[in-house]
């Protein structure tokens, strides 16, 4: 595939041009940053015309809109991602050989825009691409943070976190648009004012400090049909400059005040992960972007329609989690204070206009605000919750006449805090969950009540993944490899993958997938060495877990088992054993005391086996510094097994699982989150499957937990390797690992023993791990599953996902930019 737009000649040139202008420097001289941002601004001009064509396009076809708000979009590169979706890489490639470069090493002089913390925000960043891809009008909305999610060094195995300055060289692929500013105004009060013409009382907002938003826009680029959508994100202002004469005027302390209130709210992403802090800060940036971003949608509706009574009919606002679910009450502040509609009409637009979707049942995760918070910061937004409720709660009592127990469990505002899924799921046309088995488990325990009263708001879409950037542009081995057999419909049409299926006793075929796995784990291997310092074998089984390090993910069942294993070799040295590469990569939030210490274990793990001689590089464990968008496309390209271990009932979806199995890693993994459907896809001979149901987790948890005492004290095995954590063997400090010892064995007041079920899944964990070491013996047999999980992974792109929410939720229309 081949763009126009790209002709080497010209290309060239521009990128000479842009040299010379941005930097005043020859080709020759210019460093490969400076390269990097001449390039990107070529890129950038191909990309603006389709924008405009866009946007005219949308003019002219007047097509529902979906605003996708989230406080997170995980974008990772964009120059590659451009190029890749523009059909222009292989032309730029071959015209930069010929300047002399190489577009790999000028695509890692690009900072990752890591604008959210994992699994919610990389999944914002997919859906962007496919709504894109598949020509739906629709605005990313979120927030231009300074300081996106840390950068981690590790240092002596302990984490250590770096701020992440994005922005410090410029960022090329955005664009400032003041001229859509908008005013945002926290705390003062209310003044009721009666107005008698109209015979209703007015609410009049006063005494507030006021922010500038600032819109930047970011082009997300269709695949190969010239559609340009945006992802807007808000930066702040100050409303006025500071000005020393305010002082005179008694207003200096609000000056100050209104000042650093602009400079704090986008300063840095929350790094928490799936654990709620009720930081006053972050209910300001929420309000922040989730005001902006509905004034803008409501001023681009009025631009063409006069009646706001139908604006349901041309947009639509998906919430990302409970984040922006303030966005529920503003709009309704925005319907009745600045359009003046009455109650009753306002709710009819607001609840045909939000739909919610729901991404965790860890309860830690939930979002309540204290009133005395809420209100104080947003008095008027609250006022209007406060009558949501009132209404709510009649309902409630109007459907279950007398029972004080449903009010107890549903109001949106109950022991002096605000519930935002409550909000979400009161005032929202849809509630969905993000794998099947998440929904049901909404449905029938976390959110049972309100599936009760309303069950046909709840629906159920399964995640998916862009295969455009994880395989296309993650692995061009096989991507080549893939269009060589089946032609490359697959890239717009991932189910077209289950043509491969017929290579699959076919040994030419598998020995040409294994080779490019082999080549892809060179790959890796070679990024090892040079991040880390550690060799490790690209012929040893590549054992990978990478995600956010959480308790509930159990990173601590994998490294417990890799104790284990080590102590099987030198307990039996004679022993037959495949040599192992356990690769980890995973962030953990700054707080989060006990996730710091497993990635200490981890490392502390790794120094020992790495370099005990005795085992003879049998095993190896390498802890991957910085995890993110950019290395993992690297890292999912070359791994052979997927670690997707979360207790079951805890893992909302996981979406990392379906990027490894697209690039053909079978998945080890316990019946969790979509892992139930990628066994469902490729069966369960092609997966490694272990551990407790979700149901007998839940089953447990209901009645007190279970006692890993019993476990301890009957299982030497696993006894051996928990007091290995206290005697010294990984540590000279036996005390380092004790709380990790503790948390698996000892009741605290606020918490059972072992919550996450790592020793009642431990001896399952080991014999799913012995399965796969049996299974990757085996040759051509391990191929034959390793091809089966790409070709079998067609349902989980996240174009399928997309289309889904198109013609349950959105229904939208498509718009046609591309008029050859
Ligand atoms: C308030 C703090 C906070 C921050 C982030 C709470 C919750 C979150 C996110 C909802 C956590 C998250 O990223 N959840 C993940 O969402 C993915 C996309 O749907 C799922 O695949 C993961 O299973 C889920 O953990």
């Amino acid at each position: 595939m081949t763009n126009e737009m790209f002709k080497k000649e010209a290309f060239k040139k521009s990128v000479k041009d842009n040299v010379k202008f941005l930097y005043r420097k020859t080709i020759e001289e210019a460093t490969q940053e400076q390269i990097f941002q001449a390039v990107s601004y070529t890129v950038k001009d191909v990309i603006i015309d389709n924008w405009l064509e866009t946007q005219k396009a949308y003019d002219e076809q007047d097509p529902k809109i979906v605003y996708y708000m989230s406080m997170e979009f995980l974008m990772g590169r964009a120059l590659g991602n451009n190029l890749i979706n523009l059909c222009g890489y292989g032309e730029v490639k071959e015209a930069l050989e010929e300047l002399g470069f190489d577009l790999n090493c000028i695509e890692d002089q690009e900072p990752d825009p890591a604008l959210g913390n994992g699994g919610l925000g990389r999944l914002a960043a997919c859906f962007l691409d496919s709504l894109a891809t598949l020509n739906y009008a629709a605005y990313g909305c979120g927030i231009r943070y300074h300081y996106g999610m840390f950068k981690q060094q590790i240092k002596d195995g302990y984490q250590i976190e770096v701020p992440d300055n994005w922005l410090k060289n410029g960022y090329p692929f955005e664009l400032r648009r003041p001229e859509y500013a908008k005013e945002v105004h926290f705390g003062g009060y209310v003044r009721a004012e009666y107005d008698a013409e109209k015979g209703a009382t007015r609410f009049i907002h006063e005494g507030y400090q006021a922010v500038k938003a600032i819109p930047y826009d970011m082009p997300i680029t269709g695949y190969d049909n010239d559609v340009v959508n945006t992802l807007r994100i808000w930066d702040a202002e100050p409303i006025v400059d500071f000005e020393l004469d305010s002082f005179d005027k008694g207003d200096y302390k609000k000056a100050v005040e209104q000042e650093n209130l602009a400079r704090n709210i986008v300063e840095v992403l929350y790094p928490n992960d799936n654990h709620y802090a009720g930081k006053e800060l972050r209910l300001k940036q929420q309000y922040f972007f989730v005001s902006a971003s509905l004034q803008e949608a409501i001023a681009k509706y009025k631009k063409k329609h006069d009646d706001i009574h139908k604006l349901y009919e041309k947009v639509t606002f998906q919430m990302n989690d409970t984040h922006p679910t303030v966005a529920v009450a503003e709009l309704m502040r925005i319907l009745m204070d600045e359009e003046g509609l009455g109650w009753d009409e306002a709710w009819e637009i607001t609840t045909k206009s939000v739909a919610y979707t729901n991404h965790t049942i860890m309860s830690e995760a939930l979002e309540k605000w204290p009133i005395e918070l809420f209100s104080r910061l947003l008095p008027r937004v609250y006022q209007i919750i406060e009558e949501i409720n009132r209404r709510f709660i009649a309902e409630i009592q109007a459907k279950y006449p007398g029972n004080y127990e449903k009010i107890k469990k549903m109001a949106i505002i109950y022991d002096g805090q605000v519930k935002m899924a409550h909000l979400a799921i009161a005032a929202g046309y849809s509630v969905n969950g993000v794998a099947r088995l998440h929904t049901e488990i909404l449905k029938n325990q976390e959110l049972r009540d309100f599936y009760e009263m309303m069950p046909e708001k709840f629906n159920n879409k399964t995640n998916g993944i862009t295969q455009r950037r994880f395989l296309l542009h993650a692995n061009p081995l096989l991507a080549d490899w893939i269009t060589e057999h089946i032609g490359p419909d697959w890239i717009t049409d991932l189910s077209q993958l289950k043509k491969l299926k017929v290579y699959a006793d076919d040994e030419k075929a598998l020995q040409e997938f294994m080779n490019i796995k082999f080549r892809n784990k060179e790959r890796l291997a070679k990024y090892i060495l040079e991040h880390n310092g550690v060799e490790v074998d690209p012929h040893s089984i590549f054992d990978v877990q990478v995600k956010r390090l959480h308790e509930y993910k159990r990173q601590l069942l994998n490294i417990l088992h890799v104790i284990y294993l080590y102590n099987q070799i030198k307990m039996h040295p004679e022993m037959e054993f495949y040599p192992r590469t356990f690769i980890f990569g995973a962030k953990a939030s700054a707080g989060y005391a006990t996730a710091k210490k497993i990635i200490k274990l981890i490392n502390s793990v790794a120094d020992v086996v790495n370099n005990d001689a005795s085992i003879n590089g049998k095993i190896k464990v390498v802890f991957i510094e910085n995890y993110r968008v950019s290395n993992a496309e690297i890292i999912f390209a070359a791994a052979d097994v997927s670690e997707q271990i979360s207790t079951a009932s805890k893992e909302a979806s996981g979406t990392g699982n379906m990027k490894f199995m697209l690039n053909g890693a079978p998945t080890l993994g316990t019946m969790d989150g979509a892992n139930v459907e990628i066994v469902e896809e490729v069966g369960a001979e092609n997966a490694f499957i272990f551990g407790l149901s979700s149901d007998e987790v839940i089953n447990y948890e209901n009645n007190g937990g279970y006692d890993p005492n019993v476990i301890y004290n009957t299982d030497e095995e696993i006894r051996q390797v928990l007091m290995q954590l206290i005697n010294g063997t990984f540590s000279s400090d036996t005390e380092l690992f004790r709380d990790l010892y503790d948390s698996l064995l000892t009741n605290k007041n606020t918490d059972r023993a072992d919550r996450y079920f790592i020793l009642a899944d431990f001896r399952s964990y080991a014999d799913a791990q012995k399965r796969v070491e049996e299974a990757y013996k085996d040759e051509k047999g391990w191929a034959k599953k390793a091809l089966l999980n790409t070709a079998c992974s067609g349902k989980f792109t996240s174009d399928r996902t997309i289309q889904e929410y198109v013609d349950d939720i959105w229904h939208l229309d498509k718009v046609i930019v591309r008029k050859k």
